[in-house]
């Protein structure tokens, strides 16, 4: 039998501690509101890092990869090398390039053009 709410196996009697099982069921409870946010901090997409230290607090990202180190991590960050140009626009959008130099015109720039 199976308790909506709690993760499987919670139930009386089994073998998971029964923390476990509390937490989970107040959460459900309370549905997201602030109450016991400094002992538990909040990890909105449950990539095991707490919301103010997440690179992305909205995207599964549990290598908080952050190729430049600006806080936002990659799998969020629109300006991925931090050269100030969005990574739509970027010619190496990983590489710092903020001059976009591109000699031959290929649309690769120089910074990450093999030839
Ligand atoms: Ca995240
Ligand atoms: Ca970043
Ligand atoms: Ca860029
Ligand atoms: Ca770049």
């Amino acid at each position: 039998m199976l308790w909506p709410g709690l993760p499987i196996g919670c139930f009386p009697g089994d073998p998971v501690p029964r923390q476990v099982c509390a937490d989970a069921a107040v959460e459900d409870e309370d549905q997201g509101i602030e109450q016991d946010s400094l002992v538990t901090p909040s990890d909105r997409d449950g990539d095991g890092t707490a919301d103010e230290r997440d690179g992305c607090p909205d995207v599964f990202d549990p290598s908080q990869a952050d190729q430049d180190d600006d806080g936002i991590g990659n799998a969020c960050d629109a300006d991925l090398d931090g050269d100030d140009v969005p990574n739509a626009t970027d010619n190496c959008p990983d590489a710092a390039n903020a001059d976009q130099l591109d000699s031959d015109g290929d649309a690769r720039g120089d910074l990450c053009d093999p030839c």
